[in-house]
Formats: structure tokens, C-alpha cells, sequence
């Protein structure tokens, strides 16, 4: 834990390549040197595409839908964050390590700074996308109330480091690309937050696949059920409540603000929209991937 004080809203610092949270830089070598094991799950995501809702399915489906125990402890506890670290707070791998196995693991960090012993023990990984848009403005109301993450500034400016990808954990552009490519050489289930939303059953299924696991129908509504939006954002295991409000304040914003497809509508101006997309066409131009921006 250290014994450094812990600072609201500290500039990020570059790590080999992307902004990172200070904190995380300072535990840098220890994650690097992270020992995965060969039954960990690992959920990857560029943050807000959907990271918690898929960690609470994962572990319900691991505890067969059993809610007791899916409220056994914080959804951080439960699915620890990795590359996590700050002044106070236990560090993301102090509680891997605490954890029996099978783990579920969170991630944020783009393909090339996985640390190598989860490739090494071929793990599973579960990807999730999200269209951009929403995903810049969901990160735009957590780095105010995340007080890890820099201050965001304006919506104007932010909306401009997000398009550079000076924003912590880099390009949404480079991330999800990334690790598109990466399911040529391992074992990603890669998922998006819009087919979710449109039909929780199918992906569900999907990810019940893929983990080689199977539940009863009578489970699998259960699990649906308990995993929507409107259950996760009165569920204090899974909506952060528990978080120290020095680390998060939900009076600022919820950590559970709308969690719809298409929100980016309220936020952008037609001007801003227009050019993103524009930009966006560049960035994306040499990839297959294809988003949806609404339902
Ligand atoms: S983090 O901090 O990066 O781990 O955040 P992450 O969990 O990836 O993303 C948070 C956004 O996901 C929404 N969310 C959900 N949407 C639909 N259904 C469920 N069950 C659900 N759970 C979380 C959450 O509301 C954030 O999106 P916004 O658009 O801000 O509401």
C-alpha cells in the first residue's frame, strides 16, 4: 500500500506509449511481472464499454446464478482490476494473488502491454467494444467523478483528447483494433456492449460457450434478470457504492449513469458528431470492424 498520500485528479504519466493513472505507473513493474495462471479469465475492455455488466455475468455464471453468492463481496473484489493501484487502496494485484482460483481478471490495457504470463499460460479473454461515441461521453462523466482518472476539462476538450488518444489507456482506435487482431494467434471471445443490449440472451449463451460451461433455462433468467441495468444499478455488489467516495463520487455522477445505446445524442453537437465521424472514417479505415452507434 505505500505510504504516499493519496491525490485527487493527478495528471496522467506517460507509459511506454499511452497515459496512464499516476498511481498505476508507480505499481507498473509489479503488474508487469503479474504470474497469471492457466485457468484465469481476463475480461478486457477500453474503459466504459461495458467491463462491470460483463465481470457480474461472468461470476454469476460461475456461481450458477446464485445471488447469495454473487453478493459476497464489491464487483471490484469479486473481478479485481489489475493494473489497479493507489495510496490506500489494496493494488489490483495484492488481491489477485489473495484470490483461489478461477479468477477473473479486468483489464484495461491495450494488447501490447499484457503482461506476457497470461499469454504464456493461454488464458481466456473475453473482449468487450463499445461504439466510440458513447464510450467518450461515459468517460467523460467517470473521469469527473473518478478521482484517479486527470480532470476531463470541457466536454470540448475532452472530446478532443479522446479523437488523439491522450486520455488515460490511449486510442479506443488502437485498443480495439488491437485486440481484434490478436484473435488470429488466442482465444478471445470478442463481444460488444450494443449486441448485449440487444439481446442479453444470445450473448450470454455465447459467453456460456465460451466458457464451456452450461446453466439451466431456469438459471439463464436468472441471470439475465439480475444483470440488466436497472437490477445492477440498485445492486450495491455490483454499482460501486462501496468504493470510497474520496476514489469515486457518485454525487458528481453515478457510476451507473444510463447505460443505453445512442446516449452520445444529448452530448454531441451536430458540428462535433460530424467531424468525429469524419476522423472516425480514417482511424478505421483498414479494419473490418463495424459498431452501432444506436439501436
Ligand atoms: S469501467 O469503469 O471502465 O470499468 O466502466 P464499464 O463498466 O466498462 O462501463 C460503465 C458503463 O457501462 C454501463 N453499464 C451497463 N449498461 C447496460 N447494462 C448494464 N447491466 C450495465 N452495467 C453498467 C454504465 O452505466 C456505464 O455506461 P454509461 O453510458 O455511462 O451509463
Amino acid at each position: 500500500m505505500g505510504t504516499a498520500r493519496f491525490v485527487p485528479h493527478p495528471e496522467a504519466t506517460w507509459l511506454r506509449g499511452i497515459p496512464f493513472v499516476k498511481y498505476y505507473a508507480d505499481n507498473w513493474e509489479i503488474v508487469e511481472a503479474f504470474k497469471a495462471r492457466a485457468d484465469d479469465l481476463l475480461i478486457v475492455t477500453y474503459p466504459k464499454s461495458g467491463t462491470t455488466w460483463v465481470s457480474e455475468i461472468v461470476d454469476q455464471i460461475l456461481n450458477n446464478g446464485d445471488m447469495e453468492k454473487c453478493q459476497r463481496d464489491a464487483i471490484h473484489n469479486r473481478v479485481p482490476f489489475l493494473e489497479s493501484a493507489a495510496p490506500g487502496a489494496l493494488s489490483g494485484t495484492d488481491k489477485l494473488t489473495a484470490l483461489p482460483s478461477p479468477r477473473v481478471i479486468k483489464t484495461h490495457l491495450p494488447v501490447q502491454h499484457l503482461p506476457q504470463s497470461f499469454w504464456d499460460n493461454d488464458c481466456k479473454v473475453i473482449y468487450v467494444a463499445r461504439n466510440a461515441k458513447d464510450v467518450a461521453v461515459s468517460y467523460f462523466y467517470f473521469c469527473k467523478m473518478a478521482l484517479v482518472l486527470p480532470e476531463p476539462g470541457t466536454w470540448e476538450e475532452f472530446l478532443d483528447k479522446f479523437m488523439t488518444g491522450e486520455v488515460v489507456f490511449g486510442s479506443w482506435y488502437d485498443h480495439v483494433k488491437g485486440w481484434w487482431k490478436k484473435q488470429q494467434e488466442q482465444s478471445i471471445l470478442y463481444l460488444s456492449y450494443e449486441d448485449l443490449k440487444e439481446d442479453p440472451k444470445r450473448e450470454i449463451l455465447r459467453i456460456l460457450q465460451f466458457m464451456e460451461k452450461e446453466v439451466s433455462e431456469e438459471v439463464l433468467e436468472k441471470i439475465i434478470h439480475a444483470t440488466s441495468f436497472r437490477e445492477m444499478k440498485q445492486n450495491p455488489m455490483a454499482n460501486y457504492s462501496m468504493t470510497p467516495a474520496h476514489f469515486m463520487d457518485h454525487s458528481i455522477s453515478p457510476f451507473m449513469r444510463k447505460g443505453i445505446a445512442g446516449d452520445w445524442k444529448n452530448q454531441f453537437t451536430v458540428a462535433q458528431k460530424e467531424s468525429f465521424d469524419e476522423d472516425y472514417k480514417m482511424k478505421m479505415a483498414t479494419s473490418e470492424l463495424r459498431f452501432r452507434d444506436e439501436l
